[in-house]
């Protein structure tokens, strides 16, 4: 029979019909794929591509693969007819490489382009057959997942939960996160790449990366499937630097997060199952709810949290509050309307919000407050004014996060971006080159963001 596919394949090869033959007719009953970075540029990137065939002798092939991240585009190959499709790329045979013995290899490469992350694809089919990279009945070795290695944050605290009003660790000892949230990744994808993440794992030694996925404003409405693979190619990159990932459901405007309550469902029905053996990741189910009430947003939450649960079990889950996140404040009302009606569910946390230059005093009076009896998490916070601009409120910057730090509150400041606003950490422009470690990248609010999250953590192990 395989032989009949072969002979098959080849005369249809020959008279050039390959595609009208189902893709079982042409098989390789087996093949490995080496899919190796030979240099990488700002946007731009060279692979080599070698593919063996561990199966019977094949004459006329087709290697395809999709990308986890949509934003690769192949520029120019060689040693194969190159195309593709959306994120889905094709190589195939030219006339001298047509056959392929078992055990024969054929070498191709690619320039390629790209925005946002650059991750290498995982799966690959050579005429339709998944490239499993064994013979027969042998099976690959089992993947021994990331290490996150020992001394991050991940790789101390392990899974978190909550406890009380605490965010806790494996050894169920109260933790602060700290770190930073990317701007909206559908505009500035091209901040988050192996150096930048490099750095803000080594460099600024966060505990966290925030991302950002707007749901409007050209966002996860526009391509569901590209932005949730952006979103979990950028919880790999933090999971491999041992940081946190704390996957942010950006809800602007309309503010009422039920305007997108079935997007959420499939958004987080695919992240939670993906990601569910992570031990780093951390849902955020609306940025910041505004013009609704208490009781429609805890109804979202009560929605959206039993899908993360079904497929996530133990990760801890943040909800959104009134007032741009503000626990109501910003409406005029305060926490009092979560503590005697909070969300039925477990292992929550309650988002605060605040841009330091706007919200001071009374916000912090608030929190304060609330503190001992909600546990809280500042997942997005500014050192200037609400409008991500204006000038940066040093004093103001300061007693909050002293407060965030004795109250030991997670926080994640808004923006590891170098977008043309004083609430970016980096200045206009950082993103195109490939320094994001040395002081004259950075904005003035960048620098204060940095040596503050910077300084030794105190991660309690017993
Ligand atoms: C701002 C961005 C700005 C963008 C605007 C609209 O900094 O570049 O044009 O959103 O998308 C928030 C929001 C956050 C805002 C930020 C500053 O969560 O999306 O980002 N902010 O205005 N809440 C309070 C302030």
């Amino acid at each position: 029979m395989k032989r009949l596919s072969a002979l098959l394949a080849t005369c249809a090869t020959v008279l050039g019909f390959t595609a009208l033959l189902s893709p079982q007719a042409a098989a390789a009953a087996g093949c490995k794929v080496d899919y190796t970075f030979t240099n990488q540029w700002q946007g731009g990137f060279q692979a080599g591509v070698k593919v063996t065939n561990l199966g019977d002798p094949v004459s006329g092939w087709v290697l395809k693969w999709t990308w986890p991240d949509s934003g690769q585009k192949i520029v120019q190959g060689w040693n194969a007819t190159w195309s593709q499709s959306g994120s889905t790329a094709s190589a195939a045979n030219v006339d001298w490489n047509r056959t392929l013995a078992t055990g024969g290899t054929a070498d191709l490469g690619f320039t390629g382009s790209f925005t946002g992350a650059n991750p290498k694809p995982t799966a690959f089919t050579l005429n339709g057959v998944a490239c499993t990279g064994s013979v027969g009945g042998e099976e690959p070795p089992p993947d021994p997942g990331p290490d996150p290695g020992t001394g991050t944050p991940v790789g101390i605290n392990g899974q978190l939960k909550v406890c009380g009003v605490n965010l806790c660790n494996q050894s169920n000892r109260p933790i602060q996160l700290r770190g930073m949230s990317t701007h909206g990744i559908q505009w500035f994808g091209k901040c988050y790449n192996t150096a930048s993440l490099d750095a803000l794992a080594k460099d600024w030694k966060s505990d966290l990366l925030r991302i950002a996925m707007y749901v409007q404003e050209s966002g996860y409405e526009t391509d569901p499937a590209g932005f949730t693979n952006r979103v979990n190619s950028l919880v790999d990159m933090a999971e491999a630097r041992g940081m946190y990932a704390l996957i942010d459901f950006h809800t602007l405007t309309p503010g009422d997060p039920n305007y997108n309550l079935d997007r959420a469902k499939t958004f987080f029905a695919s992240v939670a199952a993906r990601n569910a053996d992570k031990k780093n990741v951390i849902y955020e189910i609306a940025n910041e709810p505004n013009g609704v009430s208490w009781t429609a947003i805890k109804n979202y939450a009560e929605q959206v949290i039993p899908v993360i649960r079904a497929a996530d079990p133990d990760a801890v889950v943040i909800v959104g509050t009134r007032g741009w996140s503000s626990l109501g404040v910003s409406d005029g009302s305060n926490e009092s309307e979560v503590v005697n009606n909070p969300v039925n569910a477990t292992n929550i946390m309650y988002a605060f919000h605040f841009y330091a230059a706007s919200h001071k005093d009374n916000y912090r009076a608030t929190l304060s407050r609330a503190a001992s009896r909600l546990p809280l998490f500042v997942s997005e916070f500014g050192t200037v004014s609400a409008t991500g601009g204006g000038a940066m409120d040093r004093a103001s910057t300061t007693a909050w996060l002293d407060l965030l730090d004795q109250l030991k509150i997670s926080y994640a400041n808004w923006t590891y971006s170098d977008a043309n606003e004083s609430s970016a950490a980096f200045r206009p422009g950082t993103c195109n080159g490939s320094d994001y470690s040395s002081s004259g990248v950075l904005t003035e609010s960048g620098a204060l963001l940095k040596s503050r999250i910077s300084t030794p953590d105190t991660f309690p192990t017993s």
